[in-house]
Order: structure tokens, then sequence, then C-alpha cells
């Protein structure tokens, strides 16, 4: 029988912020994302970080994504990368990235990878093998950074882990690509497989689509009841995974973080449906209705 995350879970999780509290109460997130392809993956994982409660945000990447970024987020920091092959980030920049002061790294959306080129993919598995490992606080692995994670484990080697707590956030294209199995193989059985890759890889497993699944590594799971087909166009993901990464800055544990994060980009997707059809919602329509979500909570 599955667990569903409710209501009274999330805002159990996440407290009303205390009057004395300061940004650096609420951590910071560096989000390494985006190439000359993929622009607005950066911005709407930016962007979720922002608006789910993050101290401070700073978006690593390449000036033409940060050019967007200062027009659309004027609350997000900047930290300009080296352009590398297709106009993603250069492994140059990984010094720089590394002397960053975060508490959380998200890594991944819209990096570029093989769908564009081989050395745009030999660079983005470059930058997860070496900032992985050396981040002293939590991470959100998702989209590109998958993949690369992908080619990693089909070498035989093991999938990169932070000092803190690993979160990964697959749909069921990217599972696939990481385990071998067929999207329909684990579409068959979600909470299940979930599990198992949660134990195996240590980290708190994310597996999106319809009911998405969250497991963590000592076998706790749980199903999200909120969310619709609104959500099936490209972007969704990347605004969940910002999402993810602020309530890891807010000192939210990996697994709650996790789930905080799913219910209410789910629930807040629920509202821009109401208010637009799934047809019509975008992406950035959950960040609008998700303020309303808080205000309503604390
Ligand atoms: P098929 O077609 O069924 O064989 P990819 P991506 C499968 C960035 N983005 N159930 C499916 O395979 C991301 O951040 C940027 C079963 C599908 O064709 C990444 O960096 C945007 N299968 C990069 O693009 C907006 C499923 O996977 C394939 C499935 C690539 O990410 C878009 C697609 O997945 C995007 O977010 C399911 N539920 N879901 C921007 N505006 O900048 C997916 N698949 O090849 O991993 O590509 O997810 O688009
Ligand atoms: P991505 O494929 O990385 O853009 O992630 C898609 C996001 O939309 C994930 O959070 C999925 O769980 C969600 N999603 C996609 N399709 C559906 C659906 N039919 N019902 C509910 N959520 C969905
Ligand atoms: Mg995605």
């Amino acid at each position: 029988m599955s667990t569903e995350i409710t209501s009274e879970f999330v805002w159990h999780n996440i407290p009303p912020r205390p009057r004395d509290s300061h940004k650096g109460s609420f951590g910071t997130v560096l989000a390494v994302a985006g190439s000359a392809y993929y622009r607005g993956a950066a911005l709407l994982a930016a962007e979720g970080a922002l608006r789910t409660g993050a101290g401070i945000v700073t978006l690593a990447s390449v000036e033409p994504v940060l050019a967007a970024a200062v027009a659309r987020l004027p609350e997000c920091c900047l930290c300009p990368c080296v352009a590398g092959a297709e106009g993603g980030i250069s492994p140059e920049s990984i010094p720089q990235l590394q002397r960053q002061k975060a508490t959380v790294l998200l890594l991944g959306p819209g990096l570029g990878g093989t769908a564009q080129s081989a050395a745009r993919a030999a660079e983005t598995r470059t930058l997860v093998q070496k900032l992985l490992p050396g981040f002293a606080g939590s991470a959100v692995l998702d989209a590109d950074g998958l993949n690369a994670a992908a080619q990693l484990l089909a070498e035989g080697k093991t999938l990169p882990h932070p000092a803190g707590e690993l979160i990964v956030t697959p749909h069921p294209g990217e599972m696939a690509r990481l385990t071998g199995l067929s999207a329909a193989e684990i579409n068959a059985d979600r909470e299940e497989i979930a599990r198992q890759y949660a134990e195996k890889w240590n980290a708190v497993m994310v597996l999106k689509g319809s009911h998405t699944v969250v497991a963590a590594p000592d076998g706790r799971a749980c199903v999200n009841p909120t969310g619709n087909p609104g959500l099936a166009r490209g972007g969704s993901g990347d605004v969940l995974a910002g999402m993810t990464a602020a309530l890891l800055a807010c000192g939210l544990p990996a697994y709650e973080a996790a789930a905080c994060a799913v219910y209410l980009h789910g629930a807040a997707a629920d509202r821009a449906a109401a208010a637009l059809g799934e047809y019509g919602m975008l992406p950035h329509d959950i960040l609008s209705q998700l303020g309303r979500i808080f205000a309503e909570n604390h």
C-alpha cells in the first residue's frame, strides 16, 4: 500500500520563517545550469529556487544565459562561466565554481549533452565528476547531469556524491538511461524500482511522471497525489529541480525536501490548470501560483 504525500506532511516540514531570520538562515543555492541551446531551463530552475524560499540563489552559466537571467530575475546572483562546446559551460570554469560559497548545489538543467554533440556530453560529464564529489553540502542532480551520470554508471563507475545528501530527479526516460531498463519496465513497477535504486545509489530518488514516487535509501517511499497532464511539457522538471534545491537550502533533510517540493509543484500546477487549462498552462505559471499556496498556509 503506497503512502501518499499529504498537505499536513508538507506544512509540518515547512515551518513559518522565524521573525528573527535573515537570508543566511535559508542557505545559498548554486545552480550550475543552462547553455546556448537551453537558456530557459536555467531561468526556470533559478526562479523555482527563488520562489521556494532560498536565501540566495546564484546562477552559474554562460553569458547569454546570464543576460536573460538579469533581465527577468534581478534577485538572482550571477557567476559567469567560460563557454565551452556548443555554448555550454566549459570545465575550465570548475575552479571558479568550486570557490563559490554555497550550501546546496543544483547541477544539470539545460547543460546540454549527447543531444547536442559528443564534445558537449564530455564537458557535462566532467562537470558532474569534478563538482559533485568536492561539494561540502547537499546536491540535486537533474536532466543532462543525470545523463552524464548514466554514462559513468554504464562504464562501471560509481555515482559521484557530495559530502551531504544527494537527490536525483529522473523522468522515466532518464531513469532508463541510468538503469538500462526500458521506460515501460520502469513505469510498470515505479515504487519498487524507485526504492531499489535509492538504496543502491544511496540517494533520494524522485522518479517523475504521473504520481511521482519519492524514495529514500533507508526504505521510506511516498507517492505524490498532486499534478496533472498540463505538466507534460518542456520546462516543468526544471522548475521542480530549483524548488527541491531551495527546500534543501532552507534546511529540510533530502527526503522531506524532495517530497514537499514534488507536492507543491503539483499543487501549483493544479491551480494553473484550473486557471488556464491543461493545454494552456505553462511551467512558469506554476511559479505564479506557488506564492498563493505559501500565502494561504503561512
Ligand atoms: P521517447 O520519445 O518516449 O523515446 P530527454 P529532455 C523520454 C532541457 N530542457 N515516460 C522520451 O523518450 C533539460 O533541462 C530545456 C517515458 C522523451 O523523448 C535537459 O537539459 C528547456 N519516457 C535537456 O533539455 C525545456 C519519457 O525521454 C525523452 C518520459 C534535455 O531534457 C525542455 C525526452 O527526454 C527541457 O527541460 C516519461 N514520462 N519522459 C528550455 N526551455 O530551455 C521523458 N521520456 O531526452 O532527457 O530530454 O527531458 O527534454
Ligand atoms: P521533465 O520531464 O524533467 O520536464 O519533468 C516533468 C515534470 O512534470 C515532472 O515533475 C513530472 O512529474 C511532471 N509530469 C509530467 N507529466 C505528468 C502527468 N501526466 N501528470 C502529472 N505530472 C506530470
Ligand atoms: Mg527535465
